[in-house]
Protein backbone atom coordinates (compact mmCIF):
# COMPACT_ATOMS: atom_id res chain seq x y z
CA UNK A 1 0.00 0.00 0.00
CA UNK A 2 1.08 3.49 -1.15
CA UNK A 3 0.89 6.08 2.14
CA UNK A 4 0.54 9.32 1.21
CA UNK A 5 1.85 12.42 3.02
CA UNK A 6 -0.63 15.56 3.14
CA UNK A 7 1.55 17.25 0.93
CA UNK A 8 1.57 14.87 -1.42
CA UNK A 9 -1.92 15.26 -1.99
CA UNK A 10 -3.24 17.60 -4.81
CA UNK A 11 -6.25 19.27 -4.33
CA UNK A 12 -8.16 17.02 -7.34
CA UNK A 13 -8.21 14.32 -4.99
CA UNK A 14 -9.45 15.95 -1.88
CA UNK A 15 -12.42 14.75 -0.88
CA UNK A 16 -15.77 16.68 -0.19
CA UNK A 17 -17.31 16.28 3.24
CA UNK A 18 -20.22 13.56 2.11
CA UNK A 19 -17.60 11.38 0.11
CA UNK A 20 -15.82 11.51 3.40
CA UNK A 21 -18.54 10.69 5.14
CA UNK A 22 -19.72 7.35 2.81
CA UNK A 23 -16.08 6.40 2.72
CA UNK A 24 -15.56 6.66 6.93
CA UNK A 25 -18.79 3.98 7.00
CA UNK A 26 -17.38 1.65 4.39
CA UNK A 27 -13.77 1.66 6.20
CA UNK A 28 -15.52 0.88 9.37
CA UNK A 29 -17.20 -1.99 7.21
CA UNK A 30 -14.27 -3.75 5.98
CA UNK A 31 -12.90 -3.68 9.08
CA UNK A 32 -15.57 -5.42 10.80
CA UNK A 33 -15.60 -7.94 7.76
CA UNK A 34 -11.44 -8.63 8.58
CA UNK A 35 -12.94 -9.69 11.95
CA UNK A 36 -16.33 -11.66 11.28
CA UNK A 37 -14.46 -13.39 8.13
CA UNK A 38 -17.39 -12.41 5.96
CA UNK A 39 -17.73 -11.01 2.29
CA UNK A 40 -17.02 -7.28 2.07
CA UNK A 41 -19.93 -7.04 -0.36
CA UNK A 42 -21.73 -8.18 2.46
CA UNK A 43 -20.05 -6.03 4.84
CA UNK A 44 -20.80 -3.28 3.60
CA UNK A 45 -24.73 -3.70 4.10
CA UNK A 46 -24.20 -5.38 7.18
CA UNK A 47 -22.52 -2.58 9.25
CA UNK A 48 -24.33 0.18 7.79
CA UNK A 49 -27.66 -1.98 7.03
CA UNK A 50 -28.31 0.86 4.22
CA UNK A 51 -31.44 1.70 5.82
CA UNK A 52 -30.92 5.36 6.09
CA UNK A 53 -29.41 5.79 2.45
CA UNK A 54 -30.87 8.99 1.20
CA UNK A 55 -33.83 8.88 -1.04
CA UNK A 56 -33.28 10.21 -4.67
CA UNK A 57 -35.85 12.60 -5.92
CA UNK A 58 -36.07 11.10 -8.51
CA UNK A 59 -37.68 8.02 -6.65
CA UNK A 60 -41.58 7.95 -7.06
CA UNK A 61 -42.19 7.90 -3.64
CA UNK A 62 -46.16 6.40 -3.76
CA UNK A 63 -44.57 3.75 -4.99
CA UNK A 64 -45.06 0.57 -2.83
CA UNK A 65 -42.20 -1.89 -2.87
CA UNK A 66 -42.82 -5.31 -4.22
CA UNK A 67 -42.40 -7.94 -1.33
CA UNK A 68 -38.65 -9.17 -0.90
CA UNK A 69 -39.10 -13.05 -0.95
CA UNK A 70 -40.94 -12.23 -4.09
CA UNK A 71 -38.66 -10.66 -5.82
CA UNK A 72 -35.57 -12.63 -4.62
CA UNK A 73 -37.44 -15.87 -5.75
CA UNK A 74 -38.82 -14.77 -9.64
CA UNK A 75 -35.85 -13.49 -11.41
CA UNK A 76 -34.48 -13.74 -14.33
CA UNK A 77 -30.58 -15.44 -15.07
CA UNK A 78 -30.74 -17.30 -18.20
CA UNK A 79 -26.76 -17.88 -17.54
CA UNK A 80 -27.72 -20.51 -14.98
CA UNK A 81 -31.15 -21.56 -16.10
CA UNK A 82 -34.66 -20.95 -17.64
CA UNK A 83 -36.74 -21.54 -14.48
CA UNK A 84 -37.25 -17.99 -12.59
CA UNK A 85 -37.13 -20.12 -9.24
CA UNK A 86 -33.71 -22.39 -9.66
CA UNK A 87 -31.80 -19.00 -9.77
CA UNK A 88 -32.21 -18.61 -6.40
CA UNK A 89 -30.00 -21.48 -5.73
CA UNK A 90 -28.19 -22.01 -8.51
CA UNK A 91 -26.82 -18.42 -8.99
CA UNK A 92 -25.38 -18.83 -5.50
CA UNK A 93 -22.36 -20.60 -7.16
CA UNK A 94 -20.74 -17.08 -8.57
CA UNK A 95 -17.81 -15.80 -7.41
CA UNK A 96 -18.33 -12.39 -6.64
CA UNK A 97 -15.27 -11.70 -3.67
CA UNK A 98 -12.83 -10.61 -5.15
CA UNK A 99 -14.87 -8.14 -7.90
CA UNK A 100 -13.56 -5.49 -10.28
CA UNK A 101 -14.69 -3.78 -12.75
CA UNK A 102 -12.90 -2.83 -16.04
CA UNK A 103 -13.64 0.52 -17.95
CA UNK A 104 -12.37 1.51 -21.38
CA UNK A 105 -12.96 2.12 -24.87
CA UNK A 106 -12.94 6.04 -26.01
CA UNK A 107 -12.23 7.52 -22.69
CA UNK A 108 -9.28 9.75 -21.28
CA UNK A 109 -8.34 7.60 -18.36
CA UNK A 110 -9.14 4.06 -18.81
CA UNK A 111 -9.33 2.02 -15.53
CA UNK A 112 -9.57 -1.24 -13.35
CA UNK A 113 -11.49 -0.54 -10.63
CA UNK A 114 -12.26 -3.47 -7.44
CA UNK A 115 -15.34 -3.04 -6.11
CA UNK A 116 -14.48 -2.13 -2.28
CA UNK A 117 -12.09 1.22 -4.05
CA UNK A 118 -15.43 1.74 -6.33
CA UNK A 119 -17.74 1.84 -3.87
CA UNK A 120 -15.39 4.07 -1.39
CA UNK A 121 -16.07 6.79 -3.77
CA UNK A 122 -19.49 6.98 -4.35
CA UNK A 123 -22.23 8.03 -2.51
CA UNK A 124 -24.87 5.63 -2.09
CA UNK A 125 -28.49 6.45 -2.50
CA UNK A 126 -32.30 4.81 -2.51
CA UNK A 127 -34.28 4.93 -6.09
CA UNK A 128 -37.65 3.35 -5.90
CA UNK A 129 -38.20 2.13 -9.47
CA UNK A 130 -40.87 0.45 -11.54
CA UNK A 131 -39.31 -2.71 -13.33
CA UNK A 132 -41.24 -3.93 -16.17
CA UNK A 133 -40.35 -7.14 -18.14
CA UNK A 134 -40.98 -8.01 -21.28
CA UNK A 135 -42.23 -11.15 -20.51
CA UNK A 136 -44.99 -8.52 -19.10
CA UNK A 137 -44.60 -9.04 -15.24
CA UNK A 138 -43.86 -5.66 -13.19
CA UNK A 139 -42.81 -5.30 -9.81
CA UNK A 140 -41.51 -2.05 -7.42
CA UNK A 141 -37.89 -2.74 -6.14
CA UNK A 142 -36.08 -0.17 -3.48
CA UNK A 143 -32.23 -0.45 -5.29
CA UNK A 144 -28.97 0.88 -3.73
CA UNK A 145 -26.87 2.21 -5.79
CA UNK A 146 -25.26 5.48 -7.47
CA UNK A 147 -25.99 7.25 -11.21
CA UNK A 148 -23.69 5.60 -13.80
CA UNK A 149 -23.05 8.75 -14.75
CA UNK A 150 -21.13 9.37 -11.42
CA UNK A 151 -19.07 6.61 -12.28
CA UNK A 152 -18.57 7.60 -16.05
CA UNK A 153 -17.52 11.11 -15.39
CA UNK A 154 -14.33 9.29 -13.73
CA UNK A 155 -12.78 7.91 -16.93
CA UNK A 156 -13.49 11.36 -19.16
CA UNK A 157 -15.62 10.00 -21.67
CA UNK A 158 -14.30 11.15 -24.96
CA UNK A 159 -16.73 13.10 -27.52
CA UNK A 160 -16.34 9.97 -29.83
CA UNK A 161 -17.90 7.85 -27.04
CA UNK A 162 -21.57 7.16 -27.92
CA UNK A 163 -22.66 3.96 -26.84
CA UNK A 164 -21.94 2.23 -23.28
CA UNK A 165 -21.45 -1.70 -23.83
CA UNK A 166 -21.52 -3.41 -20.76
CA UNK A 167 -20.70 -7.39 -20.02
CA UNK A 168 -21.73 -9.59 -17.48
CA UNK A 169 -19.36 -12.18 -15.58
CA UNK A 170 -19.19 -15.24 -17.18
CA UNK A 171 -18.30 -18.16 -14.82
CA UNK A 172 -18.11 -21.40 -17.10
CA UNK A 173 -17.70 -23.40 -14.35
CA UNK A 174 -21.02 -22.93 -12.77
CA UNK A 175 -22.99 -21.00 -15.85
CA UNK A 176 -24.40 -24.26 -17.98
CA UNK A 177 -27.42 -23.16 -18.87
CA UNK A 178 -26.90 -22.62 -22.84
CA UNK A 179 -29.18 -20.49 -24.78
CA UNK A 180 -27.37 -16.95 -25.93
CA UNK A 181 -23.64 -16.80 -26.55
CA UNK A 182 -22.15 -15.99 -22.92
CA UNK A 183 -20.78 -13.46 -21.53
CA UNK A 184 -24.11 -11.74 -21.35
CA UNK A 185 -24.01 -7.88 -23.31
CA UNK A 186 -26.30 -4.96 -23.19
CA UNK A 187 -25.81 -1.77 -24.45
CA UNK A 188 -27.22 1.85 -24.25
CA UNK A 189 -26.45 5.35 -26.37
CA UNK A 190 -24.50 7.86 -24.90
CA UNK A 191 -27.10 10.20 -23.62
CA UNK A 192 -29.16 7.35 -22.04
CA UNK A 193 -26.49 6.10 -20.03
CA UNK A 194 -25.74 9.09 -17.94
CA UNK A 195 -29.51 9.99 -17.79
CA UNK A 196 -29.99 10.49 -14.18
CA UNK A 197 -32.62 7.81 -13.78
CA UNK A 198 -29.49 5.58 -14.90
CA UNK A 199 -28.03 3.65 -12.02
CA UNK A 200 -25.61 1.08 -10.76
CA UNK A 201 -27.46 -1.02 -8.22
CA UNK A 202 -25.28 -2.52 -5.23
CA UNK A 203 -27.98 -3.67 -2.77
CA UNK A 204 -31.83 -3.62 -2.38
CA UNK A 205 -34.41 -3.44 0.50
CA UNK A 206 -31.23 -1.53 2.30
CA UNK A 207 -29.42 -4.87 2.00
CA UNK A 208 -26.80 -6.27 -0.41
CA UNK A 209 -28.10 -7.35 -3.57
CA UNK A 210 -28.92 -10.82 -3.68
CA UNK A 211 -26.49 -13.10 -6.30
CA UNK A 212 -29.74 -14.05 -8.60
CA UNK A 213 -30.48 -10.58 -8.21
CA UNK A 214 -27.01 -9.32 -10.18
CA UNK A 215 -24.43 -8.77 -7.11
CA UNK A 216 -22.55 -7.73 -6.77
CA UNK A 217 -23.26 -4.67 -9.30
CA UNK A 218 -26.36 -4.61 -12.13
CA UNK A 219 -27.01 -2.16 -14.27
CA UNK A 220 -30.65 -0.43 -13.38
CA UNK A 221 -32.67 1.68 -16.68
CA UNK A 222 -36.33 1.67 -14.54
CA UNK A 223 -37.95 3.26 -18.39
CA UNK A 224 -36.73 -0.18 -20.35
CA UNK A 225 -37.72 -3.40 -20.95
CA UNK A 226 -36.00 -5.77 -17.81
CA UNK A 227 -33.38 -7.62 -20.34
CA UNK A 228 -31.06 -4.14 -21.07
CA UNK A 229 -30.52 -4.30 -16.94
CA UNK A 230 -27.84 -6.02 -17.22
CA UNK A 231 -26.60 -8.58 -14.00
CA UNK A 232 -22.99 -9.10 -12.37
CA UNK A 233 -21.42 -6.33 -14.94
CA UNK A 234 -17.33 -6.68 -15.31
CA UNK A 235 -16.89 -4.45 -17.99
CA UNK A 236 -17.75 -0.95 -19.10
CA UNK A 237 -16.85 -0.29 -22.31
CA UNK A 238 -17.54 3.57 -24.11
CA UNK A 239 -17.77 2.59 -27.96
CA UNK A 240 -18.07 4.75 -30.98
CA UNK A 241 -20.49 2.61 -32.39
CA UNK A 242 -23.88 0.57 -31.26
CA UNK A 243 -22.60 -2.89 -30.15
CA UNK A 244 -24.31 -6.04 -30.80
CA UNK A 245 -26.68 -6.94 -27.79
CA UNK A 246 -27.45 -10.37 -26.74
CA UNK A 247 -30.39 -10.69 -26.79
CA UNK A 248 -31.53 -8.14 -29.60
CA UNK A 249 -28.71 -10.59 -31.44
CA UNK A 250 -30.52 -13.80 -30.51
CA UNK A 251 -33.96 -12.41 -32.08
CA UNK A 252 -33.31 -8.91 -33.33
CA UNK A 253 -37.33 -9.21 -34.54
CA UNK A 254 -38.23 -9.85 -31.29
CA UNK A 255 -36.34 -7.56 -28.97
CA UNK A 256 -34.83 -4.41 -30.01
CA UNK A 257 -32.18 -2.15 -29.26
CA UNK A 258 -33.77 0.39 -27.79
CA UNK A 259 -36.36 -1.87 -25.43
CA UNK A 260 -38.31 1.25 -24.40
CA UNK A 261 -41.23 0.23 -22.36
CA UNK A 262 -43.77 1.01 -25.22
CA UNK A 263 -47.89 -0.58 -24.40
CA UNK A 264 -48.19 0.35 -28.52
CA UNK A 265 -45.45 -1.59 -29.88
CA UNK A 266 -46.75 -5.26 -29.28
CA UNK A 267 -44.04 -8.00 -28.89
CA UNK A 268 -44.67 -10.41 -32.05
CA UNK A 269 -46.15 -13.48 -29.82
CA UNK A 270 -47.51 -11.29 -27.13
CA UNK A 271 -48.98 -7.75 -26.46
CA UNK A 272 -47.21 -5.04 -24.09
CA UNK A 273 -51.24 -2.97 -23.46
CA UNK A 274 -51.14 -4.63 -19.78
CA UNK A 275 -48.17 -6.49 -17.16
CA UNK A 276 -48.93 -8.78 -13.90
CA UNK A 277 -47.53 -6.78 -10.83
CA UNK A 278 -45.51 -9.83 -8.54
CA UNK A 279 -47.03 -10.24 -5.78
CA UNK A 280 -50.83 -9.44 -6.95
CA UNK A 281 -53.60 -12.39 -6.46
CA UNK A 282 -55.31 -14.12 -8.93
CA UNK A 283 -58.41 -12.04 -9.74
CA UNK A 284 -56.12 -8.40 -9.17
CA UNK A 285 -56.63 -6.66 -12.54
CA UNK A 286 -53.19 -6.38 -14.51
CA UNK A 287 -51.82 -2.98 -14.51
CA UNK A 288 -52.41 -1.22 -17.61
CA UNK A 289 -48.49 -0.24 -19.17
CA UNK A 290 -47.09 3.06 -19.61
CA UNK A 291 -45.04 4.31 -22.23
CA UNK A 292 -41.24 4.61 -20.72
CA UNK A 293 -42.42 2.92 -17.89
CA UNK A 294 -44.35 5.88 -16.70
CA UNK A 295 -40.80 8.04 -16.76
CA UNK A 296 -41.78 9.80 -19.66
CA UNK A 297 -41.50 13.02 -18.44
CA UNK A 298 -37.99 12.63 -17.40
CA UNK A 299 -36.93 10.79 -20.99
CA UNK A 300 -39.26 11.69 -23.61
CA UNK A 301 -37.52 13.94 -24.87
CA UNK A 302 -34.33 11.90 -26.09
CA UNK A 303 -36.27 10.28 -28.56
CA UNK A 304 -38.31 12.84 -29.53
CA UNK A 305 -37.46 12.55 -33.18
CA UNK A 306 -37.56 9.06 -33.54
CA UNK A 307 -40.34 6.36 -34.64
CA UNK A 308 -40.69 4.20 -31.36
CA UNK A 309 -42.37 1.58 -33.62
CA UNK A 310 -39.46 1.12 -35.55
CA UNK A 311 -36.66 2.16 -33.37
CA UNK A 312 -38.09 -0.41 -30.98
N1 LIG B 1 -26.42 -11.28 -16.92
C1 LIG B 1 -27.75 -11.27 -16.98
N2 LIG B 1 -28.42 -10.13 -16.75
C2 LIG B 1 -29.78 -10.12 -16.83
C3 LIG B 1 -30.49 -11.29 -17.17
C4 LIG B 1 -29.76 -12.48 -17.40
O1 LIG B 1 -30.31 -13.56 -17.70
N3 LIG B 1 -28.40 -12.45 -17.29
N4 LIG B 1 -31.86 -11.26 -17.29
C5 LIG B 1 -32.44 -9.93 -17.61
C6 LIG B 1 -33.90 -9.95 -17.56
S1 LIG B 1 -34.70 -10.68 -18.87
C7 LIG B 1 -34.59 -9.33 -16.57
S2 LIG B 1 -36.27 -9.21 -16.59
C8 LIG B 1 -33.88 -8.79 -15.38
C9 LIG B 1 -34.43 -9.48 -14.15
O2 LIG B 1 -33.91 -8.95 -12.98
P1 LIG B 1 -34.27 -9.72 -11.64
O3 LIG B 1 -34.05 -11.18 -11.88
O4 LIG B 1 -33.39 -9.13 -10.59
O5 LIG B 1 -35.72 -9.45 -11.38
O6 LIG B 1 -32.48 -8.99 -15.41
C10 LIG B 1 -31.89 -8.85 -16.69
N5 LIG B 1 -30.45 -8.95 -16.57
MO1 LIG C 1 -36.94 -9.94 -18.70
Amino acid sequence: MIIKTKKDIPSSEITDPQLFYQRRKIIKAMLASAVAGSTISSAFAGETGWKNVPKTELSIDKLTATPIELVKNYTNYYEFTFNKEDSTHLAQALQIDPWSIEITGEVETPMTLHLDDLLSQQALEEFIYRFRCVEGWSMVVPWVGFPLASLLKRVKPLSSAKFVKFTSAYQPEVMHNAMLEWPYVEALRIDEAVHPLTILAVGMYGDSLAKQNGAPLRLVVPWKYGFKSIKAIVKIELLKRAPLTSWNKYAPEEYGFYANVNPAVSHPRWSQISERQLGSRFFTPRRETELFNGYGAEVASMYRDMNLAHFF
